[in-house]
């Protein structure tokens, strides 16, 4: 499909594309494919006390209802999804199954939350006074503000959307200055389920905002917004997390990974080298969740890496929007810029570098496309501590586990780490207290393309928040423990005596 059929597939007249002043550009060849209105900066006090107002009513509507209009959602993005993924393609350059997979992403945390809508369990817990009852109830916390990152443009919002919607929250969302378009795609399929939600939901329960970081900074200072959830660069949440936490809010940080992946002699190389190839070159290096680092036995690293590099010889790298392609563009040539630069230091560091060039040939021009790199490190490096966001994926050999692990958690990120081995004492210690760090730790599967059932997110830079499944909703309330005393005495706890 050409762009203008995505375009105008995903319900986009040529008004909206034009007029404004934030150029959007495909990644796919670099062309620009519209100019659209920003949200003025004068503008944010009247967004945020509006979902302040959308927040009063919305916290009176009970859970189970709100669940509802979070099934009208996955509704309607099961009706969207391939217009929806092909608009992730065109603005994200990613391959179709990827941009399919993240509308399917949205889905799925739609179900959860509909299910988690019913169950927003608080606690009893037995007082030590007779007569005596202690709770604890969740609440409503109040607008969450969102911000997101061009690599998911379109699943973190909903994870987060999902979520803060059960919970009785209103969003406002700022998505990344280089995807406003499936922004806006998904705000449509969102008023499509607001209007056959009917009046329960309130005007301004969900709003977007678009343009520059000045957007994010009224969102991370304003005291009306409880809750910013924040996805993108460890730089980004070194300024956020302390500015909302000055002001006494809530961040729920989603920052840097440098995952890992420790190959043990035991392991099932083919079904390694298959997890490596996708996780390490998946969304052309793009995702947090990427893989970066392999650290291989010294028994077998020599004949993995010489599987990887044919491996890597043989994918189709080109336009995201063909079946057969499985290694799209970066998302613009600032980005490869920072691969090449990022391989050069590398190879400074004594690295051996297989791969990596640009590549121009067979690939729509203009479009940021790179070979993989695979790169052999002597040692974990300054430059292999830091995350590159791009497909260079640095090999380190290891003799014992415990170097192995020592090796995975040397570095200051703490997101997603895997091991593979056949061996179960070698599997556990990786999972137990002493293995792996991250937030995510997987055994015989690779660190990226987590389900979203499980909560999402890690420790050190990654900055500690929880999104997605498990207990993360609980982020987005606030938790009240009560204790009543239905008895005709009044004693005081810890057997406190104040007798007047
Ligand atoms: C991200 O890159 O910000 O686990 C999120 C994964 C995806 C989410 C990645 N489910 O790779």
């Amino acid at each position: 499909m050409s762009h203008n059929d995505i375009l105008t597939a995903a319900g986009f007249t040529g008004q909206e594309l034009s007029g404004g002043t934030l150029p959007v550009f495909s990644p796919i060849d670099g062309t620009e494919i519209a100019r659209i209105m920003e949200t003025p900066a004068a503008d944010m006090p009247a967004i945020i006390a509006k979902s302040q107002e959308a927040f009063k009513a919305w916290r009176k509507v009970p859970a189970p209802r709100r669940g509802e209009l979070v099934r009208l959602l996955g509704e309607e993005l099961r009706t969207s999804k391939a217009e929806l993924g092909a608009l992730v393609t065109l603005e994200a350059g990613k391959i179709t199954s990827e941009g399919l997979g993240e509308v399917q992403e949205m889905i799925d945390i739609c179900d959860f939350a509909v299910g988690l809508s019913r169950q927003l369990y608080g606690l009893t817990i037995a007082s030590e006074r007779p007569g005596h009852k202690m709770t604890e109830t969740w609440h409503p916390m109040g607008p969450c503000g969102i911000i997101s990152a061009f690599n998911f443009p379109v699943a973190v919002w909903c994870w987060n959307t999902a979520l803060a919607l059960v919970c009785g929250d209103p969003v406002i969302w700022k998505p990344s200055e280089k995807t406003p378009l499936t922004a806006i795609a998904s705000m449509k399929i969102l008023a499509r389920a607001i209007e056959r939600f009917g009046s329960d939901a309130p005007e301004g329960l969900a709003q977007l905002v678009i343009g520059g970081a000045g957007l994010g900074e009224a969102l991370v200072a304003s005291k009306d917004v409880p809750i910013i959830s924040a996805t993108g660069s460890t730089r980004m949440g070194s300024i956020v997390g302390p500015k909302v936490q000055a002001r006494w809010g809530r961040p729920i940080l989603e920052l840097g990974g440098n995952n890992a992946m420790i190959v043990a002699p035991s392991a099932d190389l083919d079904m390694a080298v298959r997890a490596i190839v996708f996780s390490a070159v998946g969304t052309a290096g793009q995702r947090c969740t990427t893989l970066r680092r392999l650290i291989a036995h010294n028994s077998i690293r020599e004949e993995l890496v010489s599987r990887l590099t044919k491996a890597y010889a043989s994918l189709p790298i080109g336009d995201p929007r063909q079946a057969t392609t499985l290694i799209g563009p970066l998302i613009d040539q600032g980005s490869r810029e920072r691969m090449l630069a990022q391989i050069g230091k590398a190879k400074a560091e004594g690295g051996k570098v297989h791969g990596g060039h640009i590549v121009t040939s067979n690939v729509p021009q203009g479009g940021a496309y790179v070979e993989p790199a695979l790169v052999e490190m002597p040692e974990q490096t300054d430059t292999v501590r830091e995350e590159t966001f791009a497909p260079i994926l640095y090999v380190l050999g290891y003799d014992t586990l415990e170097e192995a692990i020592g090796v995975q958690n040397g570095v200051p990120q703490g997101l997603s780490s895997c091991i593979f081995t056949l061996n179960v004492r070698e599997a556990e210690t990786f999972l137990s207290a002493t293995g792996s760090d991250c937030g995510i730790a997987n055994v015989n599967i690779g660190p990226s393309g987590a389900e979203i059932g499980g909560a999402f997110g890690g420790e050190k830079e990654t900055g500690g928040g929880r999104e997605s499944g498990s207990d993360a909703w609980k982020g987005y309330m606030r938790r009240q423990t009560s204790t009543v005393n239905y008895s005709s005495e009044l004693p005081l706890a810890q057997g406190v005596k104040f007798d007047f």
